[in-house]
């Protein structure tokens, strides 16, 4: 793929980036996304499953699709995307990756400054306690685990539709979004907020904001530079036109 000059100028000049992450940057790793066609919400209905609602409603059917997704990530490794971005944090002194996703694959792949707006898949705690939950999880299991605190329900550490995010994290996140020289958004149909606000924060503040995506999104029109691609394909691409220029 051909980048633009002005574009990797952006991105060389840049002191501060900030980069936010959705489901498609793990498309590649062969963990489906949730809007696209084929997506986790094709055949189910997300408030059904990722809220607090679908959770008090159907607890083990809840509890059960977060374990089938385990099953997958557990299989999944960081692709050549997650890994670009990881070496690309190293070309610079302030990088600030945000994710709404929850399969640490970022982590996996070496990224250090990972900002998780919607929690992780891996930690649990309990609804009632709040107590974070440590046993070791059987994912074959149906039984839904119960605290040994207080006997109530083990949730797993993701943020729900309903659900504040982690006040700090959101803080940090918009922070570095309201700071950056250079914002890009990857895999994102920006749907969901307040995590879809963050790439409009960053260009009302300024900065050069690059989508990566092989569909438009609503937030394509508003983006500086669209490059229609998949992660795993543009971002090795774009890191290597500029770390031959791009020192500390
Ligand atoms: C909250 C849980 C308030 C974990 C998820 C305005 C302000 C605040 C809230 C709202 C608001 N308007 C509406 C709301 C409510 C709601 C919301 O945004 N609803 C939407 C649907 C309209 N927001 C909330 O409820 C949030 N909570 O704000 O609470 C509050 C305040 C005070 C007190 C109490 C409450 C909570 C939102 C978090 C919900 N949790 N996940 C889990 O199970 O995963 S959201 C879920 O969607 C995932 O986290 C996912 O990451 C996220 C966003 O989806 P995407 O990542 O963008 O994935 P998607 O499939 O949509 O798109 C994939 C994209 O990748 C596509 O564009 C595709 O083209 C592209 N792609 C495909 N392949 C590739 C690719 N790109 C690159 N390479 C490829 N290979
Ligand atoms: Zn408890």
């Amino acid at each position: 793929m051909n980048f633009t000059n002005d574009l990797i100028e952006s991105l060389i000049k840049a002191d501060k980036i900030a980069v936010l992450t959705g489901a498609g940057m793990s498309a590649e790793s062969g963990i489906k996304t949730f809007r696209d066609p084929d997506g986790l919400w094709a055949k189910l209905n997300p408030e059904e499953l990722a809220s607090i609602e679908g959770f008090m409603r159907n607890p083990e059917t809840v509890w059960n699709w977060y374990n089938e997704r385990r099953k997958v990530i557990a299989m999944a490794n960081p692709n050549e995307g997650h890994i670009a971005l990881a070496k690309m944090e190293t070309l610079y002194s302030n990088f600030t990756l945000i994710t709404q996703n929850i399969d640490r694959l970022h982590q996996a792949a070496g990224s250090k400054n990972v900002l998780e707006l919607h929690g992780n898949i891996v930690e649990n705690h309990c609804l009632r306690c709040k107590k974070p939950y440590l046993e070791d999880i059987d994912i074959n299991s149906k039984i839904l685990p119960v605290c040994p605190l207080c006997g109530g329900k083990i949730r797993p550490s993701v943020v729900w539709f309903g659900e504040q995010l982690p006040q700090n994290t959101l803080f940090e996140a918009e922070k570095a979004t309201e700071e950056c020289q250079v914002f890009l958004s990857i895999g994102t149909s920006t749907e969901v907020y307040p995590a879809a606000a963050l790439p409009y924060i960053a260009k009302n503040n300024g900065a050069v904001v690059i989508e990566i995506n092989p569909r438009m999104t609503s937030f394509s029109n508003e983006a500086s530079f669209v490059l229609n691609g998949t992660a795993a394909t543009v971002l090795p691409e774009l890191v290597k036109s500029i770390a031959g220029k791009k020192n500390k």
